[in-house]
């Protein structure tokens, strides 16, 4: 899954990028494009690892892109190559500047950084829409596409980004391979320093971030920077110091995962314990060819135990047991935290 990092110079990207990544991208102005693999924290994974004591432990990720921007103060606008780097995304993730950055004139104002991005993604989407829609109409393709396009411009032209829409109000599949990036899941980073991180959000910009459909956080990348490069040991004990049962980025990239509406189902054993990940709504026998195209193909069934059960009765046979055990077909859905062992023949 693949997530950009969006937003002005000097805001704090790739900052928030090493700290996730744990790689050490130079930060100040320019940079380049960078990418980098993010784990999803998840207690269930530790605790089932605990109980397994694989041979390895292998977490959900989400691939972060790292897009260098242009400098907002002065009225300046993200260029459109820059937005072009994020079209192929899965989410787009907006950092915005709350805290003095030295090198940068002006006091910090998020809020009006929001909405240069926002005005910016709404026009460069409109040129897409309006272009899709002219030329629709002129080849007289099918009605439903003309009528996913016109509701999109009149969307567009309003200044409401797509993700409001509904499946009701708006037939997405036509839109595939536009890149429409006000169509993308959108996460807001209110970063802000270390003394301003526990502070509330103020609620301009909240209530503007919600007519925005996205979600918003607030954290201080430096911070998160700082713990992250620390020996766990060290880390446990900043935590612990700073009052915090984890560090803001794991929620962070949690917030992230469940943005994209993407739910994680487990396998275990003694070689490896590991995090999968399918989109909310897929089915036993798709979710079973992530593993490997071989189960998917001789899917036979799954068995399945949710997490919370295992955690309740402390191991799968005591779960059996309990007479709580559930085999399931191709067509189950699978649900967030299950653990599943699959069955097939090939
Ligand atoms: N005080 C403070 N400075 C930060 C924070 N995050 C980033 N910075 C500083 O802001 C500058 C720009 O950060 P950088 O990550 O390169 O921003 P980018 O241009 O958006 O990639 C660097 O000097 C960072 O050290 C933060 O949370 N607090
Ligand atoms: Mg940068």
């Amino acid at each position: 899954m693949k997530v950009g990092l969006v937003g002005f110079a000097g805001s704090g990207k790739t900052t928030l990028f090493n700290a996730m990544t744990g790689l050490d991208a130079p930060v100040g102005f320019g940079g380049e494009l960078r990418m980098g693999t993010a784990r999803v924290p998840d207690p269930r994974i530790d605790d089932l690892s605990r109980t397994f004591r694989p041979k390895k432990t292998t977490y959900a990720t989400i691939n972060f892109r790292d897009v260098p921007g242009e400098h907002g103060s002065g009225g300046q606008v993200l260029l459109p190559a820059t937005l072009q780097r994020i079209r192929d995304q899965e989410a787009l993730c907006l950092v915005l500047r709350d805290f003095v950055n030295p090198a940068l004139d002006g006091d910090p104002d998020p809020l009006r950084d929001l909405e240069a991005f926002h005005t910016e993604c709404v026009l460069a989407d409109l040129e897409i829409a309006e272009r899709r829609l002219d030329r629709a109409r002129k080849e007289r393709a099918d009605s439903r596409e003309i009528a996913a396009f016109e509701t999109t411009t009149e969307a567009l032209e309003e200044g409401r980004p797509l993700r409001l829409l509904s499946a009701d109000e708006l037939h997405r599949g036509f839109l595939q391979g536009y890149g429409l990036l006000t169509d993308l899941p959108l996460l807001v980073a209110v970063n802000r320093n270390e003394s301003q991180a526990a502070e509330p959000l103020d609620a301009s910009l909240a209530a503007e971030i919600e007519a925005e459909g996205g979600a918003a956080l607030v954290l201080s990348a430096q911070v998160e920077a700082e713990i992250a490069s620390l020996d766990p040991e060290d880390q446990a004990d900043f935590l612990e110091e700073m009052e915090l049962a984890e560090p803001t980025l794991a929620r962070f990239v949690r917030t992230a995962y469940g943005l994209m509406d993407l739910i994680s189902f487990f396998t275990t054993g003694g070689d490896e314990v590991r995090a999968w990940t399918v989109r909310r709504g897929t089915r036993a026998r798709a979710a079973a060819g992530r593993i490997h195209s071989d189960l998917e193909r001789g899917f036979i069934r799954a068995e399945v135990i949710p997490y919370p059960l295992f955690a309740e009765y402390g191991s799968e046979q005591a779960v059996k047991d309990a007479g709580h055990f559930r085999v399931e077909g191709k067509e189950y859905v699978v649900q967030d935290g299950d653990i599943m062992h699959v069955r097939f023949n090939v």
